[in-house]
């Protein structure tokens, strides 16, 4: 079985809020790798080119200017079955229903906003990890 790779992203509410730290801790904690992480405000040509999949729908606009609103960090996980496994650990895309014990779960919530500010971002296939790693590394 291959080691798979998946792009996950601190998102700037995430970061914003420190809890980079503790997103790579449940990370490494799990068992899988850091094989390679920066920290960049994500620009808009980039976030239409990770996002083009929800071009066209109501919350596209309130997620790029989200996105572009602050430092992010970028990190690309390895080990087997960790597209899988990080959304697992990532709990489900709404705050508010993600199951404790996730890391939306346990440190997200809805703020209000139109779009779901729910701390990171994994990849959820090896044809959009690949895409999405190509992107920002
Ligand atoms: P995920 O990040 O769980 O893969 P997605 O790919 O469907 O979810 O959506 C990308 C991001 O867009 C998501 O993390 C938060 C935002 N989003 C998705 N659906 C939304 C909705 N119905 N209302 C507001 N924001 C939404
Ligand atoms: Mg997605």
């Amino acid at each position: 079985e291959q080691i798979e790779r998946t792009l996950v992203i601190v998102k700037p509410d995430g970061f914003r809020r420190g809890l980079t730290g503790e997103v790579l801790r449940r990370i490494e904690s799990k068992g899988y790798v850091l094989a390679d992480l920066h920290i960049t405000t994500p620009d808009r040509e980039r976030l239409a080119r990770h996002y083009e999949e929800h071009q066209g729908k109501p919350f596209y606009e309130p997620l790029v200017d989200f996105m572009s609103s602050g430092p992010a960090t970028f990190v690309v996980v390895e080990g087997h079955r960790c597209i899988e496994g990080f959304r697992a650990l990532a709990g489900a895309t709404d705050p508010t229903k993600a199951l404790p014990g996730t890391i939306r779960g346990d440190l997200g919530r809805d703020w209000g906003e139109k779009v779901q500010a729910n701390i990171v971002h994994g990849s959820d296939s090896p044809e959009s990890a690949a895409r999405e790693i190509s992107i920002w590394f």
